[in-house]
């Protein structure tokens, strides 16, 4: 058992494999960050890589991220502890057109541990949408995720929507997502950026503390 048969078990597509392998490592006493980084992403980040050389296909790819789903379940406890009071409320999902979701679920719980009440809007979100949640929640944060290139327009389009729904001035908003960076989000108007989901717990509470 090591976390390497974590990594081959989600480039195996083998879900059930992933589940025991992470109990395993959980109970040798891996750390479960741990897992997460060196077993769990790792190998999306392989799948990603065979996926751009032509190696592997979206089915295959679909199947590695249903297995690292049911890997992120096991150690979604050990992950981080529940917070006793909220210090506010964050809307969050992947802007319309993304349907990737692993990196969002994992900031909603981190976000969750950081003490945040989180309404998870899910994949594939309009502007619309995003500003009729943040406005039925009285949001403090609209958090915005992005894995494509061809997606990142609706991040600012997000934005300016907010702005022309009157209420930017009530809430902050932070993005994130493979291929945003600082500079990118300062251009684009959003109040922060954050690289992975452990910095989304750190950068939200900035927000609203
Ligand atoms: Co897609 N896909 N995919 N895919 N996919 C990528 C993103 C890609 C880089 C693969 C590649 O070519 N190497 C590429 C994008 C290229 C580009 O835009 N430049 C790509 C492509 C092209 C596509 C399709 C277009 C393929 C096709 O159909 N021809 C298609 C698009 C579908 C759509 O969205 N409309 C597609 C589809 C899919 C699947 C559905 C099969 C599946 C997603 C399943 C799911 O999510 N439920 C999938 C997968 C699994 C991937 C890869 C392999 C893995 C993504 C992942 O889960 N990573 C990915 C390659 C890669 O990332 N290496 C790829 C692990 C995750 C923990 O990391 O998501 O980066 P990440 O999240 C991080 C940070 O980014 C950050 O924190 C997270 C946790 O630390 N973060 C935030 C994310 N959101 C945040 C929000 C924040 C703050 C931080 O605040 C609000």
């Amino acid at each position: 058992m090591a976390i390497q048969d974590i990594f081959q078990a989600v480039i195996g597509l083998d879900a059930g494999k992933v589940v025991s392998e992470v109990n395993g490592e959980l109970e040798a006493g891996t750390n479960a960050n741990t897992i997460l980084q060196e077993g769990l992403i790792k190998a999306m980040d392989e799948v990603g890589e065979r996926f751009s050389a032509g190696e592997t296909f979206v089915p295959e790819m679909l199947m590695s991220a249903q297995a690292m789903k049911t890997g992120v379940e096991v150690l979604k406890p050990h992950l981080t502890g529940e917070a006793d009071t909220k210090i506010g409320t964050i809307v969050i999902g992947s802007v319309h057109g993304d349907l990737h979701d692993i990196g969002k679920n994992l900031v909603c719980i981190m976000l969750e541990g950081a003490g945040f009440n989180v309404v998870d809007l899910g994949v594939d979100i309009t502007k619309e949408a995003f500003v009729e949640a943040a406005k039925e929640h009285n949001a403090d944060i609209i958090g915005l995720s992005t894995l494509l290139t061809t997606t990142m327009c609706n991040v600012e389009e997000t934005i300016e929507a907010v702005k022309e729904a009157g209420i930017r001035d009530s809430v902050k908003i932070l993005v994130g997502g493979a291929p945003l960076s600082q500079e990118y989000a300062e251009s684009i108007g959003a109040d922060a950026f954050a690289a992975d989901a452990g910095d989304a717990g750190k950068v939200a509470r900035q927000l609203v503390l």
